[in-house]
């Protein structure tokens, strides 16, 4: 699950794409205001590329094709940089891309066959898609759509892209790519939202806040009282601390390499925070003695495969939960003591927090609005679309939590 872009052979090379005439190209350089003349027309707008991996984005006119049946065209708002986009720059995907997928804004059009939203409405933008029935859907605790498989071909449901630059078919990112000002999503991967949410806040529900959070809620199911530790105090981290908070946990321990980010994680709700490298002894061992026989709750957010040995090890013997948020790309092993299991501990997978995307994701924006949880915190940067290699330099280099950019 949650991998987008490395089966085998899902990359295809001269994609079929459609040629448009240069009459029906409509410019819309720096224009937020949707104007309904572009319905069924293509768009020329401006996106952040990748070219090949380990090279910079690359902002460049790109052209947007009108919706297909049950898809829509959004003009993207803002949209945040996520660790998970981080792990895309030198390889794990095809190129060229449009990345992004934490994103939120308005809707310029639909394609033939939409019922769930409508132009002008504000929307959020999900990775993971609901389509309401397959198995995941139809289970009442299950959120994996099995629609989320479409993000592994990069392309949308006909096997073509709807994005073009240069001549050259561009691959979707995620069943959603954000860095375009306009882009074509599956009304499945798409939730209408609060008319009046702010887009530039809101983003953040779209992934990193709603991950972080659900995991604590609805996948470990933190209990009034418990004792957590978090792996990893980014901006999914940080939203991991808050679940933890808001599901009453007494202790919530922060682990991070990087001590700058302490103060958030205590302003967000952890009680006391801790790097691996102040200590001589196995980061796990650390968290055993500091609690007594080990955390109730424990988070791997980073998605590196030996701080998941380490969070399971730090976890209770018995009743100890550890949840797997971090992303693990595409074969990926844990190597992992089987005997850590034989006392009853748990090791399991979070994806999107265990929301069911479409129709949870209006009900947390309510919950922002009626301030039940802060995003604002969170958010330490926003630039513009063209900054975007700033924007990962600051995440590269453990600078910032989250950065917005602004369409
Ligand atoms: P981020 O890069 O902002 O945060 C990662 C944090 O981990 C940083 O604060 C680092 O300093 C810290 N870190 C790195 N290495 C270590 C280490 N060895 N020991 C301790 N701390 C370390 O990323 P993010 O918060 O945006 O995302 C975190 C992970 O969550 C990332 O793997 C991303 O791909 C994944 C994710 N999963 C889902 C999902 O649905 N499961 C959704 C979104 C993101
Ligand atoms: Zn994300």
């Amino acid at each position: 699950m949650y991998s987008w872009t490395f089966h085998s052979g899902s990359c295809k090379q001269n994609l079929p794409f459609s040629i448009y005439s240069p009459s029906q190209y409509i410019h819309r350089k720096n224009t937020k205001k949707i104007n309904m003349s572009t319905a069924g027309k293509v768009i020329k707008c401006r996106a952040a590329i990748l070219w090949k991996p380990d090279t910079p984005f690359s902002i460049e006119e790109i052209e947007v094709a009108p919706p297909k049946a049950k898809e829509v065209r959004i003009k993207i708002v803002a949209t945040g940089l996520c660790g998970t986009e981080m792990k895309m720059l030198g390889g794990n995907t095809c190129y060229p891309i449009i990345l992004g997928h934490e994103g939120a804004g308005i809707v310029e059009s639909v394609g033939e066959g939409v019922s769930t939203v409508k132009t002008g409405d504000k929307v959020i933008t999900l990775f993971l898609p609901q389509c309401g029935e397959c198995a995941s859907c139809l289970n009442p605790e299950g959120n994996c759509c099995i629609q989320l498989k479409q993000a592994y071909t990069n392309l949308m449901s006909d096997g073509t892209s709807r994005f073009t630059c240069k001549g050259k078919s561009i691959y979707h990112f995620a069943n959603t790519s954000t860095f375009s000002e306009y882009t074509v999503i599956r009304e499945i991967s798409v939730a209408k939202v609060d008319n009046v949410a702010p887009l530039e806040k809101i983003c953040l529900i779209s992934c990193g806040f709603s991950t972080g959070y659900g995991a604590a809620i609805n996948t470990a199911k933190v209990t009034p009282g418990s004792t957590c530790a978090v792996f990893g105090l980014g901006g999914v981290g940080l939203s991991v601390v808050m679940g933890c908070k808001a599901a009453g946990a007494a202790r919530i321990i922060g682990v991070d390499i990087n001590k700058d980010k302490f103060e958030k994680a205590k302003e967000v709700g952890a009680t006391e925070c801790i790097s691996p490298q102040d200590f001589k002894k196995p980061i796990q061992e650390v968290l055993v003695d500091m609690t007594g026989a080990g955390v109730e709750f424990c988070f791997e957010v980073i998605g590196k495969p030996e701080i998941v040995a380490a969070a399971l090890a730090s976890c209770h013997e018995n009743h100890g939960v550890c949840v797997i948020v971090g992303f693990l790309t595409y074969g990926v092993q844990l190597n992992i003591d089987g005997s850590l299991f034989f006392s009853g501990r748990t090791l399991k997978g979070s994806v999107f927090g265990g929301w069911k995307s479409k129709e949870s994701i209006s009900k947390l924006v309510s919950k922002y609005m009626t301030k039940k949880f802060n995003l604002d915190t969170l958010i330490t940067h926003t630039l513009n679309l063209d900054k975007i290699n700033e924007a990962v330099e600051f995440m590269k280099t453990g600078k910032c939590i989250r950065c917005v950019l602004t369409l």
